[in-house]
């Protein structure tokens, strides 16, 4: 077996101790920020710089991974014309489901936000990066496929901390999932081994964007303490 394969450990980098009083002064800020998250679909055009983006996507490539494979690939798209061609797939797909392929209970669970087949936003925003799962990993010399594991908890996990980056560089963000999204593998040029999970939408929310009145659950309905 090859020393890859050997457990081999480094000194913890970890932050000094932190007393109980400033983190809570932490914890509490870092909620106070991160609640302020909404889901945009009103983009401003104004450019945003790669580098942005690049740290935001190293944010998420530092999750945790299924025996660390991290089977994540992120293309970041700001290239109007391949903007335009993934609108266009994206609408075609959404204008079916919308039409009635989503089934009655699905589309009347979707009409307190107000969505429907048209997707501005995917011309419109400076950046979208396309989340791929890798469902499994392919040696880039020998091309000998190896397994992935726990892909969609990783990749969630990723896409999360993707989501938290951006909203912390100050950016607006969208999850979109249009589906099927088969389109995005040929469009972008993707092996085989991968697949679209979703679209994160990325820029400067329009000045005069708008977002449905809803609400977030109460602690005491997400959260159950057994002491
Ligand atoms: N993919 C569609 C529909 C959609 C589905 C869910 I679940 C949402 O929370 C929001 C939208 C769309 O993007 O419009």
């Amino acid at each position: 077996m090859s020393s890859k394969h050997k457990a081999y450990f480094i000194p913890l980098d970890a932050p000094g101790h932190i007393d109980t009083k400033t983190m809570e002064i932490r914890a509490h800020d870092f909620f106070s920020q991160m609640k302020n998250r909404r889901t945009v679909r009103d983009f401003s055009p104004a450019a945003i710089p790669q580098k942005i983006i690049e740290y935001a996507i190293r944010t998420a490539g530092s999750a945790p991974s299924g025996a660390n494979k991290q089977p994540w690939r992120f293309v970041a798209v700001s290239d109007p014309a391949l903007k335009a061609q993934i609108r266009a797939a994206a609408e075609k797909e959404e204008k079916i489901f919308y039409a009635g392929k989503a089934g009655k209970e699905w589309l009347r669970d979707l009409e307190h936000l107000g969505t429907d087949e048209h997707k501005p936003f995917l011309k419109t925003a400076p950046w979208l990066i396309v989340v791929f799962q890798q469902n499994y990993e392919i040696d880039p010399q020998t091309k000998k496929r190896s397994k992935n594991y726990y892909i969609h908890e990783s990749v969630g996990l990723a896409c999360g901390l993707l989501i938290a980056a951006l909203h912390n560089a100050g950016l607006a963000t969208l999850t979109h999932t249009p589906s099927p999204m088969g389109f995005l593998r040929d469009l972008l040029g993707r092996p085989k081994n991968e697949r679209a999970v979703m679209i994160v939408v990325a820029g400067y929310p329009a000045k005069e964007a708008m977002v449905p009145d809803i609400k977030r659950k109460a602690l005491e309905d997400i959260a159950t303490f057994k002491r």
